[in-house]
């Protein structure tokens, strides 16, 4: 019989998956909720049917959340569940605040009435820091530019809240941008992978995209989800930044991704003015310092690494070759 098990909202996503394989590597009972729409869609959690027990729910239901942890009654719980696109989150307020917040708010209140001692981490976000100067470290002031980074942070302080009022075990990983070929499409690092493999197959695809001068943080996925399982082996809980303290602009993005192959970004990319956010946050990076002395925690995939990744794995996956 496994010793430990964990619970994992939003299993179906990119982090979801990525942590549920480490926790299985550890040897863990894992269970994974997902979002029953009008089909079952396990996206990037299908490899992992077998291993893992996968519970239809939905965080924003409180009754759904008591029967699923009164069933696995996990040592661990990892919500990863939000509506996590930053743009949708102005046409969708208030379902984004509902999923990201609220969700939150009934697990700790599920958990505090059934007086388990689960552990509780809870994927807080760079965006809390919206338009606060980088580098962003843990002393610095949360100024959300988004209603996605307001539900987030209004979720990190409830996590705080119920840390300090009711001695739970609940802890944050404030995540700045991480990436990888699990990423959905519309996220730009996952649309410029996509949008190169594109190219080498029609030499003229254009490739639609907004701000280009927002810079970003950008870490890799599998490295942050350690972070996540890291924070909960802890004796007390906390709130850690997982980042990689280098910035780069979605441009350079581009021109990495593209040079990778042997094309010129600039004779694929346009712009499309209906990319552009009503408010947007100009450029995070983030301190992790403190994490690597509290926890041991440190970013592994370089920024040039990540991009290769992801370029590579998208080439593959439409059977094209850099030039
Ligand atoms: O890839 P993005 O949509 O990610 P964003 O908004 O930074 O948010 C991601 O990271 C956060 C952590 O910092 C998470 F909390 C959040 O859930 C999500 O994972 O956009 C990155 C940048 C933005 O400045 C955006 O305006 O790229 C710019 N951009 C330019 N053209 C574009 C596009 N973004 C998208 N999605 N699509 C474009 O065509």
């Amino acid at each position: 019989m496994r010793q430990k098990s964990a619970l994992i909202t939003g299993v179906a996503g990119m982090d979801g998956s990525h942590l549920a394989e480490l926790l299985l590597e550890k040897d863990y009972h894992v269970f994974g909720v997902i979002k029953r729409n009008a089909t079952r869609n396990l996206e990037n959690a299908a490899h992992l049917e077998n291993d893992i027990d996968i519970i239809e729910g939905d965080v924003t239901d409180m009754s759904s959340m008591l029967r699923i942890i009164q069933a696995c009654r996990p040592h661990e719980l990892y919500n990863l569940a939000a509506q996590s696109h930053v743009h949708t989150s102005f046409e969708q307020p208030l379902a984004s605040m509902d999923i990201t917040a609220n969700g939150i708010i009934n697990i700790l209140e599920v958990i505090k009435a059934l007086g388990y001692s689960t552990r509780i981490f809870h994927a807080s976000t760079s965006e809390m820091f919206g338009s606060s100067p980088a580098p962003q470290s843990m002393e610095t002031r949360f100024e959300p530019q988004s209603p996605y980074a307001i539900a987030k942070l209004a979720a990190h302080h409830f996590v705080k809240l119920y840390r300090n009022a009711y001695h739970m075990h609940a802890s944050t990983g404030i995540t700045f941008n991480h990436e990888g070929p699990r990423r959905g499409p519309l996220f730009v690092t996952r649309k410029i992978s996509m949008g190169v493999a594109k190219c080498l197959k029609d030499p003229n695809f254009k490739l639609y995209l907004g701000n280009i001068h927002a810079k970003r943080d950008w870490g890799y996925a599998p490295d942050f989800v350690k972070g996540f399982y890291m924070t909960l082996q802890q004796e007390k809980p906390g709130d850690y930044i997982f980042s990689t303290g280098e910035t780069h602009t979605v441009q350079e993005f581009c021109e990495k991704a593209f040079g990778h192959v042997g094309l010129n970004w600039e004779d694929h990319v346009e712009y499309d003015r209906f990319l552009m956010r009503p408010s947007e946050v100009d450029e995070l990076c983030g301190d992790f310092s403190k994490t690597t002395e509290t926890i041991g925690w440190k970013p592994e995939v370089t920024f040039d690494k990540l991009v290769e990744i992801m370029v590579e794995y998208d080439c593959k996956l439409l059977g094209v070759e850099k030039k």
